[in-house]
Order: structure tokens, then C-alpha cells, then sequence
């Protein structure tokens, strides 16, 4: 094929497959109805995928479906089955739906596979587990059936599977490993069942297979580099030799394939993919290979620079004769379809591509390969012509809010003496020693989100719906006091999302009715749209922070998203460096803050659980990105007094490599996950020289579990043998938002019993 993408969303256009997955969960649809759902998405996308413009019979339209995840899918494929699921593999080795859905969400005593982040994009994958003991079969014939499927319906696509040197790379040692296994270890004992694989999909019309090896573009892998190019080239020239097999492309999103590429070039595979977006036009490279060049941009929304694509394409022409253009990475980041946004304003929908849009973008990139440039004329003409309306438009650039982040200086990024900060704040505040409170959500029950949607649908008026909130607000209220926990939250029930909330009354974002993105298994977020110059134009928070305050003695916390969390999930601007955007959303934060502290709250938390998220694959990129993310927080923070206490919050474990930049934030106060790795993460936080204020948490509120009186007691003990005991917090390990009343309250009443304990042990 001459065009193609990498993948596409998986999830349906009205989140079909999250809905059907769900309703099986919950036992109200049969495998059979799920399995039609799924089957009917299939069709549909590859039908839609057609007219779009990518080919029938030519093996580009891929077949990348995924029930949960396409990690799982491998792992399952493979028969790498974690060792406690090993009662899911029936007694001839193969594994069903149901027993898929169990590994990816646990089961009675049973943990799911743990879940992380997935590259650079906002997905999270499962993570396999692989030990000498893994019996390594071709345990799931899904993928087979799925191009069984296309072919009966007239169609010749590509199957699309993760390749297994990523596999083994992003799989962590089964339990029972002995020290010193690595997953990659099994290398030889896997390559078999891929190449059985290939033969069964050669068998069902699959012409080309896509293996994808993302992990060769990323540095954060801990498997040694040498080790990592010695595996790729033996698993490529290993398949490559199946004598049965279709053609095999070998795909690497997400950045540049650096060494790897000529280690790839001197295998027998087909087809190589480059991600010109992120990664860089190799050089010192020939070959007749087909080379498939990343030019639409799977990470954004945005339409682009078209004639800079092909220009690309053509440069890549200069390394091999044989070349085609298909999506830098899987499109299943970005969501179905531009024109499926009725209430989005028409010049910036104008600007925008969405999947649908990026696959007409290469459709048309396509034909330019083929019959030059000029057949493709009025496509780049238009695509440049919205490219100059974006530039010029009202609101992308804004002159005051550059005059602003133009005449920023060195003192605006910094507090005063945190020793100063300390006495102004124990004064202003009267906290008790091993002071609690929480992340800053309390449960989003059933009756919250109705009035919000009432709100939206115009049911009912906004006061109505401001009072609903206070109501609530006040039952929060009350029940912290009951409890007796000393900072107070409002419990945040007028945010639908962390980000999306801030979106919404901020200028220079745009928020999406469908623009639904999967996050992971069955979950989505609709990320917004950061298209032009960010400023404040009312306070946000300050109605309901300061009413809180007026329903109690006690210090109520403002809540507030850090700058580079709202970058993070939100789909960012390409036309001017993270850092100056990263800036403008820090100063609108600034005057959030600042007005929060004229009207009386005295701490304010900024969340910053997107830090370690966004740190680049690249380990060059890492002092630029934690220079600038760093710089923003505290640019945000660092407009208040000393006695006005700020916190943050941090989560989503792995704090290993950003602990150094957790404590250039200078937050007085910093809380973290850490009730699940039973505080792990503490000592490393104690001998980085971390002085102030830390809440390790200890509730791990992803799980409906309620901890014991005695299993907060021993958490806290943990953290006081490591931390002086004056630094020490106690709060759950992160929001309440997606728990339930009954054990949240439970919950909070334990870790406050416990805490009393603690200090009177402390104080004996
Ligand atoms: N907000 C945003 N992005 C995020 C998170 C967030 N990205 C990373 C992380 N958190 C992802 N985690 C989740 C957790 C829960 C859900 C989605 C991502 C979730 N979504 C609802 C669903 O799919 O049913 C829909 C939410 C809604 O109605 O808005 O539960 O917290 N921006
Ligand atoms: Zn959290």
C-alpha cells in the first residue's frame, strides 16, 4: 500500500465498545452480544476506513482491534499468562474473553496485571509478566479470526499486533523469577510462537502483518541497548526466515529508531516505519526496504502542514526508492471525528483533524507519492491556508498575555526562605502534629453528576444547580468535621474533570461533546483543546472555596491543577514550545492563587499528578522538560505570602526519576501515592534531602477495600521511622472521586483513629 495508519480508535464513535464492554462486566449482556458489538465496530470502522480513502484489497487498512488492551491482547496471544491466572487457560491451552477481562481486572484475591503509562501518549497498558516458568503457546487465536473476518467480508487488511521484543521489554519478571531474569531472556522461546502466528494469519489471506516495537525508540527501557539491538536483530532475522508468513512491516512509533534502524535494515523484513514526527529523517541509510513514513501527527488534533509532510516524505525518498506515508503513530489517541462536533466553533474546527480527518490527510499524501505533487494541489493549498488562518487569528495570540510571560524574571519563580515560610505558616494555621487531610474529591455520587447533566441539558437553571452544589458542599463539609479531620476540602463535587473544569473557564481552550479518548481498558477522557493564548477571565474557584470556608473554623484547602497536569491531558498547541504555554496556564493559576489568598484561604493544593507522566522518552530531553515543568508550578505558587501554605499532590507511582524535581517544586506540602507499595517510596524521598512537609499516603483508594485501624497505624510507623516526624502528613493516597460514601467514610474514620494513636505513642 502506498497509504496507511497505524491504527485507529478502537472504542467507537459514541464509546459503543466501553458501553457493550461494560454491560458484559456487569453480567447484563452475554459474550455472544458483546462479541456482535465488537464484531459490528470491526465493520463498520473498516467500511468507514474505505471511504476515507485507504484501499480494499491492499492490506492498508489495519486490523487493530482490542477488547481492553493491545499489551493484554499480545501477552495473551503469546500464552504469557500471569502465574496466579494460570487456572483461566482451558485444558487445551487457549484462553477465552472472560478469562482475558479477569487478568486485566483481578479477581477475588487475585491483583490485575499492574497498569502503566504507555510511551509519550495518556494510554496505560497491562503489564505482562514473564518468568522461566511462563509456557510460552499460541494461546488465543483472536487476531487470526479478525483477518478470517475482514477477509470473508471482502477485505484484505494488515494484522496488527505488539512485536516481541517490545513485548518482553515492557513485561516485568513473574514473581517466582529468580534474581537477575529478565523477561527478554525468553526471546527464544517466544520468536516460535510469533512465527506460528504468522503462518496462521498467512493461512486466513493476511498479505502483511504490522509488529509493532515501540520500545525500540524509547531510552527508558532498563534492558542495556546492546542487549536490546542483539535481541531485535535476531527476533527479525529469526521471523523473517518463516518461510510461511505474509510480508512484515516492522513499526516504530513515538520517536526515532536511532541505532535500531540499521539493525532492522539488515533483516529480511519488509517494510520499516519511521515516526517522522517525533523522531528525526535518518540519515546514512540505503536500502530498497519499504520505508513507511510517520508525517500525520497521531499525538495532537491539529490539521498541520501538509506540504511539510510530503516535503518529508520526499527527503525520505533520498534513503530508499520505495516509500509510503501513513500516521506517525496509532490514531487511537486521538478521537473519531471533527465533524462530529456540532458546537465547536467553525474556524477552529477548521484548523482541527481528528482520526477521520488524518486519514483523509494521508489518502491525500498518498496520491501526491504517486502522481506528484500538483495532483495533490488544492489539498495543500487548503491545509496551508488554514495553517495561516490559525496564525493570524483572533485569540492564538494574545498581546497582553505575551507582555506578560515576556517580562517574567527570576524572582517571579521563586518563594521566600521555607524556613520563614514554616514559622509564618504554624502560626497562621494551629495545625496539631501529624495534621490529616485529604487529596481534595469526595465521592461523585449518582445525584451530582444528574444535576450537572440537568445543567447542561438546560433542565434546570444555574442557580439551581450552584445550590445543589452547596448542599453538597455542606454534607462534605459537616462529615470532614464529624470525622475529624483538621484541613478541610470541599470535596469538588461542580468539577466534571480536573482538567476539563479549568478548560472550561479559561480562554484559549475549547472542550469537545464526543472527542472521547481511551485512557485505559474500558475508561476515556475527552481531552481539551489548548488552541490560543491562555488567560483568566474570572476568578474560578474562589465562589466555592470561600463559601466552604464560611461553614467552619478549620483551614479549608483551595484545589487547584497544576499547569503541566493541564498540559499533560490536555491536546496542546504546536506552534510555539511547551515552555510558553506551560507559562501563560502557570500565570492564570497565579491569579487564581492570589485571589484565593485575599479572600481568606490559607492553603491551596496544586496537582500535579501528570509530572513524571510527561517526561520525554529521550533522556537528553529530560533537563529541558523538568526545567520548564518545574518552572511552571512553581510560577503558579509562588505569587503568595509566607504564611499562606501551598500544597501539592503527586501520584501515579515511579517517583524514582522525578525526585529531584518533586523538590524543586518547593511546595510546603507534598503528598503522594504510596499506601499500595507500602511506602516504598519514602526512604528514597528522605535521603533526596526532602525537608518540608510530606503525606505519603495511606489509603489506596483504587481499591474498594477498607484498611484496617491497624494497617494505617503500621503505614504511619513506617513513614515516622524515615521522616521527621514534624514533615509528616496523614492523608489517603490520592481523590475520592470514584469511591463510594459507605467505605470512603469508613476509611477516613480508621486513618483518624489510627492517627490519634500515633500521636499519643509520639508524645509519651
Ligand atoms: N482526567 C483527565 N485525564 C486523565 C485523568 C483524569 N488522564 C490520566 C488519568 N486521569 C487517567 N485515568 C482515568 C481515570 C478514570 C477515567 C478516565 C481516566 C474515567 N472516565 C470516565 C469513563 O470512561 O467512564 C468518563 C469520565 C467523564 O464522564 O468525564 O472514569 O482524571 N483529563
Ligand atoms: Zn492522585
Amino acid at each position: 500500500p502506498i497509504g496507511t495508519i497505524l491504527g485507529y480508535p478502537r472504542i467507537g464513535r459514541r464509546r459503543e465498545l466501553k458501553k457493550a464492554v461494560e454491560s458484559f462486566w456487569a453480567g447484563k449482556i452475554s459474550v455472544e452480544e458483546l462479541e456482535a458489538t465488537a464484531a459490528e465496530l470491526r465493520r463498520v470502522t473498516r467500511e468507514r476506513l474505505l471511504s476515507l480513502g485507504l484501499g480494499r484489497a491492499d492490506s492498508s487498512i489495519p486490523e487493530a482491534f482490542s477488547y481492553y488492551d493491545q499489551v493484554l491482547d499480545a501477552a495473551v496471544t503469546v500464552g504469557a499468562i500471569p502465574t496466579r491466572f494460570e487456572r483461566l487457560v482451558k485444558e487445551d491451552g487457549t484462553i477465552d474473553l472472560a478469562g482475558y477481562f479477569t487478568i486485566a481486572r483481578g479477581e477475588g484475591a487475585d491483583t490485575p496485571a499492574e497498569m502503566t503509562k504507555w510511551f509519550d501518549s495518556n494510554y496505560h497498558y497491562l503489564v505482562p509478566e514473564i518468568g522461566p516458568e511462563t509456557k510460552l503457546h499460541l494461546a488465543s487465536d483472536r487476531l487470526v479470526r479478525e483477518v478470517a473476518e475482514a477477509t470473508a467480508s471482502g477485505f484484505r487488511t494488515r494484522p496488527v499486533i505488539v512485536g516481541p521484543v517490545t513485548l518482553l521489554l515492557l513485561s516485568k519478571p513473574s514473581e517466582g523469577a529468580p534474581d537477575g531474569f529478565q523477561p527478554l531472556d525468553r526471546l527464544d522461546d517466544l520468536l516460535p510462537v510469533y512465527a506460528e502466528l504468522l503462518a496462521a494469519l498467512t493461512a486466513v489471506g493476511a498479505e502483511w502483518v504490522q509488529l509493532d516495537e515501540p520500545a525500540l525508540v524509547s531510552e527508558s527501557i532498563e534492558v542495556d541497548r546492546a542487549v536490546v539491538l542483539a535481541a531485535t536483530k535476531r527476533a527479525y532475522d529469526l521471523l523473517g526466515g518463516a518461510v510461511i508468513r505474509p510480508s512484515v512491516f516492522v513499526s516504530a512509533p513515538y520517536g526515532s529508531l536511532d541505532d535500531a534502524l540499521p539493525v532492522l535494515v539488515d533483516t529480511p523484513v519488509e517494510a520499516i516505519g519511521i515516526d517522522l514526527v517525533k523522531g528525526d529523517l535518518p540519515s546514512g541509510i540505503s536500502t530498497t526496504k519499504v520505508l513507511v513514513g510517520g508525517v500525520v501527527d497521531g499525538h495532537n488534533i491539529w490539521r498541520g502542514d501538509l506540504e511539510a509532510a510530503l516535503s518529508s516524505l520526499e527527503s525520505l525518498r533520498g534513503l530508499s526508492p520505495n516509500v509510503t506515508v501513513s500516521s506517525s503513530i496509532s490514531l487511537f489517541h486521538t478521537p473519531h471525528d471533527v465533524e462530529d462536533e456540532p458546537l465547536l466553533d467553525d474556524q477552529l474546527k477548521s484548523w482541527l483533524a481528528f482520526a477521520d480527518q488524518k486519514v483523509g490527510q494521508v489518502a491525500t499524501l498518498a496520491k501526491g507519492l504517486v502522481e506528484g505533487k500538483s495532483a495533490i494541489r488544492a489539498e495543500l493549498d487548503a491545509a496551508s491556508a488554514a495553517l495561516a488562518d490559525r496564525h493570524q487569528a483572533a485569540g492564538v495570540r494574545d498581546g497582553a498575555v505575551r507582555a506578560r510571560t515576556g517580562s517574567l524574571t527570576e524572582a517571579d519563580f521563586s518563594r521566600g526562605e521555607y524556613g520563614a515560610r514554616l514559622s509564618a505558616q504554624d502560626a497562621a494555621l494551629q495545625l496539631p502534629f501529624l495534621p490529616t487531610t485529604t487529596i481534595g474529591s469526595f465521592p461523585q455520587t449518582g445525584d451530582i453528576r444528574r444535576q450537572r447533566a440537568a445543567l447542561v441539558s438546560g433542565a434546570i437553571t444555574d442557580d439551581v444547580y450552584k445550590q445543589a452544589m452547596r448542599d453538597e458542599i455542606r454534607r462534605v463539609v459537616d462529615l470532614q468535621e464529624e470525622i475529624g479531620l483538621d484541613v478541610i476540602v470541599h470535596g469538588e463535587p461542580e468539577r466534571n474533570d480536573m482538567v476539563q473544569y479549568f478548560a472550561e473557564n479559561l480562554d484559549g481552550f475549547a472542550v469537545t461533546q464526543n472527542g472521547w479518548v481511551q485512557s485505559y481498558g474500558s475508561r476515556c477522557t475527552r481531552p481539551s483543546i489548548l488552541w490560543g493564548d491562555v488567560s483568566r477571565p474570572a476568578p474560578i474557584t474562589v465562589e466555592w472555596s470561600t463559601y466552604t470556608q464560611s461553614l467552619t473554623e478549620k483551614p479549608v484547602k483551595g484545589m487547584l491543577t497544576g499547569p503541566v497536569t493541564i498540559l499533560a491531558w490536555s491536546f496542546v498547541r504546536d506552534d510555539q514550545p511547551l515552555r510558553e504555554t506551560a507559562n501563560q496556564v502557570a500565570l492564570a493559576l497565579r491569579d487564581e492563587i492570589k485571589d484565593l489568598e485575599s479572600a481568606g484561604i490559607g492553603i491551596i493544593q496544586v496537582d500535579e499528578p501528570a509530572l513524571r507522566e510527561l517526561l520525554p522518552l529521550k533522556k537528553k530531553d529530560h533537563d529541558d522538560y523538568l526545567d520548564w515543568s518545574v518552572g511552571s508550578f512553581r510560577l503558579a505558587t509562588a505569587g503568595v505570602a509566607d504564611r499562606t501554605q501551598i500544597h501539592t499532590h503527586l501520584c501515579y507511582s515511579e517517583f524514582g526519576v522525578v525526585i529531584d524535581a518533586i523538590n524543586r517544586l518547593d511546595a510546603d506540602v507534598t503528598s503522594i501515592e504510596a499506601a499500595r507499595s507500602k511506602m516504598e517510596v519514602v526512604p528514597d524521598i528522605q535521603s533526596s534531602g526532602f525537608g518540608r512537609g510530606i503525606g505519603p499516603g495511606v489509603y489506596d483508594i483504587h481499591s474498594p477495600r477498607v484498611p484496617s485501624v491497624d494497617e494505617v497505624s503500621e503505614l504511619i510507623e513506617i513513614a515516622l521511622g524515615s521522616i521527621p516526624e514534624r514533615q509528616v502528613w496523614i492523608n489517603p493516597d490520592c481523590g475520592l472521586k470514584t469511591r463510594g460514601y459507605d467505605e470512603t467514610v469508613e476509611s477516613l474514620k480508621n486513618i483518624l483513629t489510627a492517627t490519634r494513636a500515633a500521636r499519643s505513642r509520639s508524645r509519651a
